[in-house]
């Protein structure tokens, strides 16, 4: 029987790069042939040769509600039936922008774009604008989009290659990007004591996604606010994949839970406020913002940017996220699965670390949950991709990459998380 995922991508290799669009589709970390996606409903994706899985990706974050779900799918039909984009301003932009405000106490003033790379790009651009200082401070593992000052020991994606930089980025456009070990507080110190003045702001994924799934500890967030307050720096947070995703305020709710008073100066979205659809967005305090353009000095466009139909993918979205217990029952179905997965592990003898914040998790075939991305990347990748392979052969779709986080649906059932861990148990005795 031809493999029709195969004949798919043979020919996309011969037109597209890699015949992906995006690199960790290409499944180069854990090798094998890609699925080719024909559709997708609930908890499930088919493949070109009819195959069914469970989706544990959901296009990497947005997909929380599961696919195709109907009131979604209704409001973003009749958006289109009205047009599709305008470049001019529409009152659906200033309903989500305002949603998006009321769920997260820290922004005053949100700006629209189309994906997360150009939110996090803009987001640094005007940091260094609003406080006219030249450096930023990133972290090893994380990941922010692929702008040329923040593609610097990326987490996700470059990992694949082994070197921390991309190619193509000149010295001089990273020479201000400071990279510092994640949960390293000496380290954020000493940058501090050396470059205070000169750094405009520090970013940060707070639960870093982009290595599988590793938290920022309470005593590391509290230095980082405590040292950008005292130095005049900008705390940002990169919620492109935490936001509505790991509760409804996203992970600066959880820390402001541990942190009294906590709350970054800018945060960066994406992802859950799109529903699916290319949807992204930075924003803070008003005084930042207002120095963006057409107010301010700092310039940031975008032709689709506040997208009509996107739009109304993404307050659709919101709408149903925001429903009383969406996300005790969304966090309790994904900790089954997590705490599933582990005592499966437990049970063949494999080492098994899990972890989960509402509805994303991670796991990591290490005795104990990685704290950076140099223990991360420690990790057995040829045990991994073997129980990758296992997995998929079975209709479980993880992530294909050890690197990077899964995600879980409130489509997902009780009989979803069951079959996966049937399928785990196999599987794993093999490892
Ligand atoms: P996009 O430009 O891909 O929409 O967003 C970039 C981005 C920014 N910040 C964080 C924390 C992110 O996770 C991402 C994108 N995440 C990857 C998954 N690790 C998207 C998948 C891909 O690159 O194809």
């Amino acid at each position: 029987m031809t493999d029709r995922n195969q004949t798919l991508f043979d020919r996309a290799k011969t037109v597209i790069p890699g015949g992906v669009n995006s690199p960790v589709r290409a499944f180069k970390a854990v090798g094998g042939t890609p699925r080719f996606i024909t559709r997708a409903q609930g908890a499930y994706l088919w493949d070109a040769n009819g195959q069914r899985y469970i989706d544990y990706i959901g296009s990497w974050g947005p997909m929380i509600l599961g696919h195709g779900h109907p009131e979604v799918l209704q409001a973003v039909e009749a958006a289109a039936r009205d047009g599709f984009s305008f470049g001019a301003p529409t009152e659906r932009e200033v309903e989500l922008a305002e949603a998006i405000i009321d769920l997260v106490p820290s922004l005053e003033m949100v700006r629209l774009v189309s994906s997360g790379t150009e939110a996090g790009m803009s987001a640094i651009r005007l940091a260094r604008g609003a406080t006219g200082r030249p450096k930023i401070i990133k972290f090893e593992g994380c990941y922010h989009g692929h702008a040329d000052a923040l593609l610097v020991k990326a987490g996700s994606g470059l990992a694949t290659f082994g070197h921390p930089t991309s190619a193509g980025v000149p010295p001089e456009v990273v020479q201000h990007t400071l990279v510092l070990e994640y949960n390293n507080v000496a380290q954020l110190e000493a940058a501090f004591a050396e470059h205070g003045a000169q750094i405009a702001a520090v970013m940060i994924e707070p639960i870093a996604g982009n290595m599988n799934f590793v938290r920022a500890s309470v005593p590391f967030v509290r230095r980082c606010r405590e040292l950008c307050t005292q130095h005049g720096a900008l705390l940002v947070f990169d919620e492109v994949m935490t936001g509505f995703r790991v509760a409804l305020g996203g992970a600066q709710s959880v820390y402001a839970r541990l942190i009294p008073g906590f709350a970054p100066d800018m945060t960066v979205m994406g992802k859950v406020i799109g529903g699916g659809m290319p949807l992204a967005a930075f924003g803070g305090k008003r005084a930042v913002m207002e120095q963006l353009a057409p107010l301010g000095p700092v310039y940031q466009a975008g032709t689709l940017s506040g997208n009509p139909v996107a739009t109304a993918c993404g307050l659709a979205t919101l709408r149903l996220i925001r429903q009383p217990g969406f996300f005790d029952r969304l966090a309790a179905r994904t900790r089954a699965l997590v705490e599933g997965l582990k005592a499966e592990a437990d049970r063949a003898g494999v080492p098994f670390s899990v972890d989960s914040e509402g509805g994303m998790f991670g796991f990591f075939l290490l005795p104990e949950l990685p704290q950076n991305y140099a223990q991360v990347m420690a990790s057995d990748s040829a045990r991994f991709n073997r129980f990758f392979h296992g997995m998929l052969e079975r209709g479980v779709y993880f992530a294909p990459a050890l690197y990077e986080a899964g995600f879980v649906s409130a489509a997902h059932t009780e009989a979803d998380i069951a079959a996966t861990l049937e399928a785990a148990r196999a599987v794993l005795a093999t490892l």
